[in-house]
């Protein structure tokens, strides 16, 4: 097998499309029979670190241990996919370091959406809570988010579909010789 490994890094707002394109990656990736593995809310806020909530503390400490696994993924060789709001600029750097320090890739996809559209498709709620204070420290509502600033890949998911926004990706790999 001559796979190179990497992280995908996905950042964005809650509701901006990471998981979604995550998984249409992920497709993508297993049809060319290249090793790849999504990691998420549910398998991780769930697991390791079902003892992290979201103040800013903990936040920093989802980000720090999501960085470690990834980057093991990426030294076995597999392709991770991480969709994780990562809102705080100096943690993503920090993985992008991790990475880079080990000698492997690192690439970070801005999945853009504007607040607005992200808060109309609200598909669990969750932004009318926070708009409510039911939910407090709401990402883009009443907690930051700190846009890339030259982020490998910039995605306008309000602009682009599933399948496009995931071949967006998948072509870049292909052209910066990561696949
Ligand atoms: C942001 C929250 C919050 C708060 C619960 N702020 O749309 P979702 O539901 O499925 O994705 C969001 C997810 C964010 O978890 P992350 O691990 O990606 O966040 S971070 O990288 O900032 O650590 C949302 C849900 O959890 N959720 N409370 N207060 N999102």
């Amino acid at each position: 097998i001559n796979q190179k490994g990497a992280t995908i890094w996905l950042t964005g707002l809650s509701a901006s499309g990471k998981s979604t394109i995550a998984c249409a990656l992920e497709q993508l990736l297993l049809k060319e029979k290249v090793t790849a593995y999504r990691l998420d809310g549910d398998n991780i806020r769930f697991g390791l670190n079902k003892d992290l909530g979201f103040s800013e503390k903990d936040r920093v400490e989802n980000i720090r241990r999501i960085a470690e696994v990834s980057k093991l993924f990426a030294d076995s060789c597999s392709i991770a996919v991480t969709s994780f709001i990562s809102p705080y600029r100096e943690d993503r750097d920090k993985a992008r370091e991790l990475h880079l320090n080990s000698n492997l890739k690192f690439i970070e996809v801005f999945v853009d959406v504007p607040l607005e559209v992200a808060e109309k498709r609200d598909p669990k709620g969750l932004y009318k809570k926070a708009r409510e204070g039911v939910i407090k420290d709401f990402t883009g509502i009443s907690a930051p988010y700190e846009a890339p600033i030259k982020p490998e890949i910039h995605i306008r998911t309000d602009l682009l579909s599933v399948e496009e926004s995931a071949l967006q990706i998948y072509n870049y790999l292909k052209e910066h010789n990561v696949l």
